[in-house]
């Protein structure tokens, strides 16, 4: 997968966009490692890589740097997924995932979506899309949940 590179820097508004997107990178570097030390997940193989891939995901949705997903960058998501929704589909979409009732999405809350127990339309969308990414790889049925993991 290539790496999000910032050559769209002038179009977003130079510099301090850039300067957004390093401070946003360095961010969720140390929630990351937070993640990691705390051993949030322990159930959960892989956790350097998946937590990697969700950055990536995360920092590309986010288009203004701010380090949460708002409304707009949650349309555009949907758009570029080829889920388009409307606006009160996406404020739903945002309250699944939105645990500190900001209204908006932060990454912390992004890798609680992906890997904590709860489905969310949101998580469905991007699981669905990863897998079409993995098609040319040979793949299995998905994983079952066991009872442990339901709420
Ligand atoms: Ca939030």
């Amino acid at each position: 997968m290539p790496r999000t590179t910032f050559d769209r820097t002038n179009v977003q508004g130079g510099k301090d966009w850039g300067k957004a997107k390093q401070r946003q990178t360095e961010q969720i570097d140390d929630e990351i490692e937070d993640i990691i030390t705390k051993n949030t997940y322990p159930e959960v193989e892989e956790l350097d890589e998946k937590l990697t891939a969700y950055k990536d995901q995360f920092i590309t949705y986010d288009l203004d740097g701010s380090g949460d997903l708002d409304d707009n960058d949650v349309r555009v998501m949907m758009e570029k997924l080829g889920q388009p929704k409307n606006h009160i589909e996406i404020r739903k979409m945002i309250k699944e995932i939105d645990l500190n009732g900001s209204g908006t999405i932060n990454f912390r809350e992004f890798v609680q979506m992906m890997l904590g127990g709860k489905t969310s339309i949101m998580r469905m969308i991007l699981m669905f899309e990863e897998k079409n990414k993995e098609k040319e790889k040979p793949v299995g049925p998905p994983p079952k949940k066991s009872f442990s993991d339901l709420p």
